[in-house]
């Protein structure tokens, strides 16, 4: 059977973690795309060298132009600028927004039947434009926040309680955002529930209220401290962990932002919620049980998503 091929629009942090990761895990062929000329082009050739010492069979090739990612199984999307200082939120939504644009016709000339990972922010407003403008099934369109929150947030518990990694399953949901939903209730540490967890004496109920605070500013608290940029080894691995969920036809639940038609009362826009991915794309949208906290929790959440939803619709006309 032929190589998986990987095209990842944008080479830059993220871009060339995934192109190491990729290789690392011989998960497929990976074209490493970007306007910047010579950067991809370096990236992939440093990493193809690396194959002869890692061991693995597969190949990378740097592109400037959208015909190298024909065929491509899997797009993933970090193409953009970040926010720099003095930008509004509009602004950066205005400039990703045009980047949206140009990835989403390149992809859908060229793959249209890849699965699409978009991590580019302001995420949940981004992945809903690309979906729009690639024009892709809104099964195989989806954004990573989900799963670098969850990670952060089950990394802040193992690093509390002392509990492996490996026995905590933590869970987001709602915009990649300072809103977004950590779910105690549904979020375990060695199969207690957290507020299980607290009154088993694994944790204080003060220790958990800063996890979860500390979960909802995690992308701040790395800016502050790289000054330079952004996270991108934690989303470089989320997203992997979806391409090989939708590659390998894992079907493994991870929270990611999915179109919802109806789930958890909303349609017509993307926001994370748990999903299971396997070789279809998204194949089903897992709905938890929610209380009243958690319900006003998850709607504010959503009104931010949606306010910047309507601002990308302000931005271009052929969106709304
Ligand atoms: P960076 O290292 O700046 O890479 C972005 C790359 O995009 C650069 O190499 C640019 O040259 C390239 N680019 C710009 N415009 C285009 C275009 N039109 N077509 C193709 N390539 C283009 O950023 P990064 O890799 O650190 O981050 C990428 C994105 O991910 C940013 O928007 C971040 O804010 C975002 N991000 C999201 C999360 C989430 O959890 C959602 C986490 C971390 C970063």
């Amino acid at each position: 059977m032929a190589r998986a091929k990987i095209a990842l629009i944008g080479a830059g942090m993220i871009g060339g973690t995934l192109a190491h990761v990729a290789a690392r895990e011989a998960l497929g062929d990976v074209i490493l795309f970007d306007i910047a000329e010579g950067m991809p082009q370096g990236k992939a050739l440093d990493i193809a060298e690396a194959t002869a010492v890692i061991g693995t069979d597969v190949s990378l090739k740097g592109a400037n132009a959208y015909e190298d990612i024909a065929g491509a199984d899997v797009c993933i999307v970090t193409a953009g600028v970040p926010r720099k200082p003095g930008m509004s939120r509009d602004d950066l939504i205005g400039i990703n927004l045009k980047v949206m644009k140009a990835v989403g016709e390149g992809i859908k000339a060229h793959a249209p039947n890849a699965f699409v990972i978009c991590i580019t922010n302001p995420l949940d407003a981004m992945v809903w434009a690309l979906q729009k403008f690639s024009g892709l099934p809104k099964e195989k369109v989806v954004g990573m926040a989900g799963v670098l929150d969850s990670a952060r947030f089950a990394y802040f518990l193992a690093e509390k309680t002392g509990v492996s990694i490996q026995d905590i399953h933590a869970w987001t949901l709602g915009g990649h955002g300072d809103d977004m939903v950590p779910m105690v209730r549904h979020s375990t540490v060695g199969g207690l529930s957290l507020p299980d967890a607290v009154s088993a004496g694994m944790l204080s109920q003060g220790e958990l209220d800063a996890i979860v605070e500390r979960t909802r500013k995690g992308g701040g608290e790395i800016v502050a401290l790289l000054k330079t940029g952004s996270a991108f080894y934690a989303p470089a691995e989320s997203a992997i962990a979806m391409a090989r969920s939708y590659l390998l036809d894992q079907k493994r639940v991870l929270p990611c932002a999915v179109w919802l038609s109806g789930e958890y009362g909303l349609s017509d826009l993307y926001v994370g919620v748990p999903a299971l991915i396997g070789a279809n794309g998204v194949e089903k949208v897992i709905e938890f049980s929610t209380n009243d906290d958690e319900k006003a929790m998850f709607k504010k959440s959503v009104e931010s998503v949606q306010g910047l939803i309507q601002a990308c619709k302000d931005i271009d006309a052929s969106l709304a």
